[in-house]
């Protein structure tokens, strides 16, 4: 439309106006918000554009990956909107027009299964979208569609494998074959490390956004539960359940958690955050400087306790982060030990807590929704659908968590289940991340993400993981009993955790920035498999897209 401007005056003129020629086209395995925003601000490229190059990368490797199990057909209506509101003028945001995809558990008022995996929710629709899906549509992004996880969020089975769902298949991470993926994020964790959106979503209970991002070389935020809400979400534990995002970047993630967090009347652990309208602007605790004078715990006694030859590499790693935080002007405690840890290890409260949980929160969420093809209306109805459901691989993946739980028979409003929930109370605060934090006056305790995340979860604080590297040549390989998935190999990321107090996300944010551009360690890592599609040299007009439309 714009000829190439041969007159300085003219160009001057024009100067916000790009021709193809003048474009740059990001990366989609490696692009940044801003970048993005940069191309379709300028006119170089669309939403609709974006949306056609993701899906393109997603049927690239999804047959291998099994990251994405469903995309929204509407994506292109959505797109052409958005597209329409920024020619307009309108910008709802810094993620206006960004494709994201989101874990299957996260309820949306659409084509899209909310399913956990699971046949027994095949069809079963919520009777609206989830807070965090119209937030995501608030802030401009559009859902491309809905990721592969442990089923029911790894709260099924004891000898299924981390990934694997009945409904997707089996998710595979991309940085050596036949990887596992942790989970149970699992498929956001893969998407968003090979660029098959902007960014994903997780969820965690325990781990499922922290330890995914670790095996995926990611950022992920675990935020503090009540920060984003949970309505209408498949739950495992109102105590410990929360949403968060999973991205390349730690200011990636930070614009996404800004768009999903803030209170929310349909779940009042939301009620307890200190932000009444006023989400902060996390990207802006993204500038230089945040480690100076951060005052930095290590619980040496979590990494003694959990010692053994095979952590010599992943030890390694975190010792050399530890000189970089320093070196960045932290100042480091030594010693700040979890004092209730090695009761919390061989306890199995914490297991019970959320079992008890998951009996009640599980039926509320069932008894919510507006169609119930399978008639579930309790975890024992899901168990016996499950046990004569072939599909669902019954008894190869066993359901050996929820058989303890309806042994067990504590829900969470029978009296045995609050002494169990104070002790799990004492493990994760005063004798864990709290308490650890309040007695040495600390901004945060850090551990390798793997050992940090469980006594975070028990309490519902908060953890961004960052990559700090990636298992050198010569590790000794260790599959995952009982599927085999490779679980350490050279190669496979590691994560450092920062962890705090509730709603410490901007101090954690600020320090886990610091020491992600200090390192860079994503460029470091390799992938077996990347998809090759990218946004196309001259995109700029939706029309030669109008085929995909249905
Ligand atoms: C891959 O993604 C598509 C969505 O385009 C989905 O329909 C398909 O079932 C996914 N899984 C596999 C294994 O291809
Ligand atoms: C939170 O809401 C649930 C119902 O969703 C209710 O049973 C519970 O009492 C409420 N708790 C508080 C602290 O308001
Ligand atoms: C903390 O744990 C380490 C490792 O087990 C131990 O050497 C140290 O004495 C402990 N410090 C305190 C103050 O308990
Ligand atoms: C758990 O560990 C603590 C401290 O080492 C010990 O006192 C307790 O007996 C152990 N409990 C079990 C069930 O092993
Ligand atoms: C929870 O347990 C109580 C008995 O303690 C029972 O009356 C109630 O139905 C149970 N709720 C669920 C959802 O199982
Ligand atoms: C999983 O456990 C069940 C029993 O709970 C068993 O029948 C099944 O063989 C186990 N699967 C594998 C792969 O070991
Ligand atoms: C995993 O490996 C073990 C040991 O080699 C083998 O016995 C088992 O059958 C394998 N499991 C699967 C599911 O292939
Ligand atoms: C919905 C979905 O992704 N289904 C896939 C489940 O996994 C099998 C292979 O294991 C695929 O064939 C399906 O397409």
């Amino acid at each position: 439309m714009f000829r190439v401007a041969v007159v300085g005056l003219v160009a001057a003129v024009f100067c916000s106006i790009r021709t193809a020629a003048e474009c740059t086209y990001p990366d989609l395995l490696t692009a940044t918000a801003r970048e993005l925003q940069h191309g379709l601000d300028a006119g170089c490229f669309t939403s609709v554009d974006l949306v056609d190059a993701y899906i393109r990368r997603t049927a690239e490797v999804n047959s291998t990956v099994r990251a994405v199990v469903e995309l929204n057909s509407e994506v292109w209506e959505i797109a052409k909107e958005l597209d329409e509101e920024r020619r307009k003028g309108i910008i709802r945001g810094p993620l206006h027009g960004l494709p994201i995809l989101i874990k299957e558990n996260i309820g949306t008022d659409d084509e899209l299964q909310t399913n956990a995996g699971s046949y027994a929710l095949m069809d079963a629709k919520p009777i609206s979208d989830s807070t965090i899906a119209a937030r995501l549509r608030k802030a401009g992004m559009i859902i491309l569609g809905k990721t592969n996880l442990s089923q029911w969020a790894n709260f099924r089975s004891t000898n299924s494998s981390n990934g694997w769902s009945a409904w997707g298949g089996q998710v595979i991470a991309a940085h050596v074959p036949n990887q596992d993926p942790s989970g149970s994020s699992s498929g956001s964790g893969v998407a968003s490390d090979l660029g098959l959106a902007y960014a994903s979503l997780g969820t965690e209970t325990s781990g499922s956004i922290t330890s995914p991002s670790e095996k995926s070389g990611l950022v992920g935020i675990k935020p503090t539960v009540g920060l984003t809400s949970r309505y209408l979400v498949i739950p495992v534990s109102e105590r410990q359940d929360t949403v968060g995002p999973m991205a390349r970047t730690v200011k990636d993630a930070a614009l996404v958690l800004s768009a999903i967090a803030g209170q929310d009347q349909h779940d009042n652990y939301t009620l307890a955050s200190p932000y009444k309208q006023h989400v902060p602007d996390y990207a802006q605790y993204c500038k230089e400087g945040g480690l100076k004078g951060k005052r930095i715990g290590i619980p040496r006694n979590v990494l003694a306790l959990n010692n053994g030859p095979a952590m010599a590499p992943y030890y390694a790693a975190f010792e050399a982060s530890i000189k970089v935080l320093k070196k960045l002007g932290a100042v480091i405690v030594e010693d700040t030990n979890f004092t209730a840890y090695a009761n919390f290890q061989n306890s199995s409260v914490s297991e019970t807590v959320l079992e008890a949980d998951f009996i009640s929160d599980l039926a509320n969420y069932l008894s919510e929704l507006k169609t119930n093809p399978q008639d579930v209306h309790s975890l024992a109805d899901v168990r016996s659908f499950t046990h004569r459901f072939p599909r669902e691989k019954w008894p190869a993946r066993n359901t050996g968590t929820w058989d303890h739980a309806l042994k067990v028979g504590i829900n969470n409003t029978s009296p045995a289940f609050w002494p169990l929930y104070e002790q799990n109370l004492h493990f994760g605060g005063e004798g864990g991340v709290f308490g650890a934090i309040e007695r040495a006056n600390l901004d945060a305790v850090i551990l390798p993400t793997n050992l940090g995340y469980p006594v975070s979860a028990v309490v519902g604080g908060p953890v961004v993981t960052v990559p700090m590297g990636a298992y050198p040549a010569g590790t000794h390989v260790q599959l995952s009993p009982p599927w085999n998935l490779t679980s350490v190999a050279p190669g496979v990321p590691m994560g450092l955790a920062f962890m705090g107090l509730k709603w410490s996300e901007p101090t954690l944010i600020e320090m886990a920035y610091a020491f992600e551009q200090k390192t860079q360690v994503r460029e470091t890592l390799h992938h077996y498999i990347v998809p090759k599609a990218q946004l196309e040299h001259g995109d700029g007009g939706a029309h030669k897209h109008e085929k995909h439309k249905h």
